[in-house]
């Protein structure tokens, strides 16, 4: 093995690649050129190993279906760990160990892992090759799905090799040190652990999407936060879409809603029959991470870092999102969905019938109606089933999503899943007060998360599972990113998801875009709006609702700012800040106070 040729002259590289092949100790290793005969080569090596099953080519062609361990479904936040020097740098949001400790036990896991397994090389970059927003990773994983699922996601391939050469002789800047091993797939043995002041990733015991795609969660936020604040840019969980206005001019905006709260739906939306004469036009630009710089006009500049979707599939029809329908019907790979008798798929809330049969998630005969022990019935997939497809593939995508330099945002909106309290949409006074907005987010759980369905909990900017630093220093530094702005985007809050005897008041997915109409109406000074407490709300009429039944009774419930209902949110995020110490920006406690009096002095 140590004999091997390495198809590289950085020293750096090389050096790093055997020593983790000495402790994993692969069979062989194998370098990612980037190539279709390559990947296909690798699809046929799935296929007879039982890592994919090749689904109906003729109805889903170049498409396959993968099912994780029972255990390994959504990423494992409790053992996710940020491994700074000093715990303060990781602050009290996120699980913390000093990085020998995180090598230590990582090591133990590592050990030998590999063996009887080849070890794949993957470079990758996270952002066009060559742009200065990008970054370039190099992931060493014994998984072929994952090297599959990489392929789509990300640039990788020699090209990316050569661009590191490149940069690193240049400057010395190496690259992020990405390590994975699925190890037993065992969740005791199982970290995934980031130490940011090295550049490096190791994560072991998991085949799950988000703990694996070590470009997605790991590196494009959690290490790309850290890198964001030192470089003065921002590493945001957040959607890009273009606004094709009906005069033909595009503008942007980036929107940050936690797991599975729609951030996918919204960037791909169709617009509404109602609003269809208007000509409005959807552009995707990216449906989960954003990095943004700002330029030398003074804006805010956006690209999206990855080349694919990693998307929920329930719910996810020709009805709610008819653009990811058509992404999805070729070079896909699902994972935990049911497997039809026609050798097709099928989740809860897909087209068509519901099939009487086939074999659920975790690979059992399934029949419709089943039901267990409690009574409860039996899921065909997993309710964080998922899919990975090109970007390329969905008929919405941006003609800049390649483009070096982004895209100008217009607007920065931030979402969560609340039942009551946020009104559909308000606008924030500025920046400081929009930040404060984003710090104060909270989202009710969802299956994209281990834990309690459901139950609220504070979210700041959708980050907290993704911050890669003490969240206090976070919130510093999008203070600090205003100032550097001359044209700051605008910021907003929205909210698809408030009820009223448990049914949703607004209908949301394309009607959604009746929203984003009033945003981009404010950003450009064409229409008034209400003061309130917690900042601009819509004035009933500016809402265009033609072409839906939507009573103005419930429009008025959804923009109805309740006092006290706010006084208990104030003291949820009273005990959310306090943990921040002094590391708490004051301007953040200054927002609370005035919030609170507005508060007081309202109705
Ligand atoms: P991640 O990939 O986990 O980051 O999630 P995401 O934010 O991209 O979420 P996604 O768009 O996949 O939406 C997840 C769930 O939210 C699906 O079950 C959707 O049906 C539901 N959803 C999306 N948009 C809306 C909406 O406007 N209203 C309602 N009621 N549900 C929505
Ligand atoms: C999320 O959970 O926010 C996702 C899926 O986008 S994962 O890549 O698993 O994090
Ligand atoms: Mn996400």
């Amino acid at each position: 093995m140590m004999s091997k040729k390495f198809p590289t002259t950085n020293k750096k590289l090389k050096d790093w690649i055997i020593k983790m092949a000495e402790m994993c100790q692969p069979e062989d290793i194998v370098w990612i050129d980037g190539t279709d005969a390559q990947r296909e080569r690798l699809e046929k090596e799935c296929v007879a190993s039982n890592e994919l099953i090749e689904l109906n080519q003729e109805k889903l062609p170049g498409c396959f279906l993968h099912r994780t361990a029972v255990d390994d479904v959504a990423r494992t936040e409790h053992l996710t760990f940020i491994c700074s020097r000093r715990k303060q740098d990781a602050g009290p949001t996120n699980n913390w160990m000093s990085p020998r400790d995180g090598y230590n036990k990582a090591r133990a896991i590592f050990k030998g892992s590999m063996k009887g397994r080849t070890m794949y090389v993957i470079p990758f970059s996270m952002g066009p090759v060559g742009s200065t927003f990008s970054k370039i990773g190099v992931e060493l994983t014994d998984s072929r799905y994952v090297v599959l699922n990489m392929l789509i996601m990300t640039r990788c391939g020699e090209a990316v090799l050569r661009q590191l050469e490149l940069q690193d002789a240049e400057s010395g800047i190496g690259f992020t040190k990405c390590l994975h091993s699925k190890a037993k797939l065992n969740i005791n043995e199982r970290l995934i652990l980031h130490f940011p002041e090295d550049n490096t990733i190791w994560s072991v015991g998991s085949g799950y999407g988000g703990n694996v795609l070590l470009g997605k969660k790991c590196l494009s936020l959690r290490i790309a936060s850290f890198l964001g604040k030192r470089e003065h840019w921002l590493a945001e969980h957040m959607l890009i879409m273009g606004i094709e206005e009906p005069n033909g001019h595009i503008e942007y905006i980036a929107a940050a809603f936690p797991s599975a709260c729609g951030k996918t739906n919204l960037a791909m939306l169709i617009p509404p029959e109602g609003l269809k004469v208007k000509g409005y036009r959807i552009w995707t630009v990216g449906d989960d991470i954003a990095w943004m710089r700002i330029d030398s006009d003074g804006a805010l500049w956006a690209i999206n870092p990855e080349t694919g979707f990693f998307g929920v599939a329930p719910g996810t029809n020709s009805k709610s999102n008819p653009m990811m329908v058509e992404t999805i019907s070729k070079n896909t790979i699902y994972t935990n969905v049911l497997l039809k008798t026609d050798n097709t798929v099928w989740w809860e809330g897909s087209d068509g019938e519901v099939p009487q049969e086939g074999i659920d998630w975790k690979g059992r005969q399934w029949k419709f109606g089943m039901r267990d022990e409690n009574g409860k019935p039996i899921l065909g997939a997993h309710a964080n089933s998922r899919f990975t497809a090109p970007i390329k593939n969905c008929p919405s995508a941006s003609f800049r999503i390649d483009q070096h330099h982004g895209v100008p945002i217009s607007a920065i909106i931030f979402g969560g899943r609340r039942a009551h309290l946020s009104p559909l949409v308000f606008e924030g006074f500025n920046w400081q007060h929009g930040v404060f907005m984003g710090a104060t987010m909270g989202s009710e759980l969802t299956a994209a998360q281990v834990g309690k369905l459901g139950q609220v909990r504070r979210d700041p900017m959708a980050m907290i599972p993704f911050c890669g630093y003490n969240m206090a220093n976070y919130f510093s530094h999008w203070l600090s990113m205003g100032k550097r702005m001359a044209k700051p985007p605008k910021i907003f809050a929205v909210n698809w998801f408030r009820t009223d005897d448990g049914e949703f008041l607004w209908p949301g997915f394309g009607e959604n875009l009746r929203v984003l109409e009033w945003i981009l109406d404010r950003c450009n000074n064409r229409v008034a709006a209400v003061e309130t407490p917690i900042g601009f709300v819509p004035r009933p009429q500016d809402i265009d609702l033609t072409g839906i039944n939507l009573p103005v009774q419930t429009l008025e419930k959804l923009l109805k700012v309740n006092k006290e209902e706010w006084f208990e949110e104030l003291k949820d995020v009273n005990r959310f800040f306090k943990q921040f110490k002094r590391d708490l920006p004051r301007e953040l406690w200054q927002e609370y106070k005035d919030l609170e009096g507005r508060l007081k002095n309202y109705e």
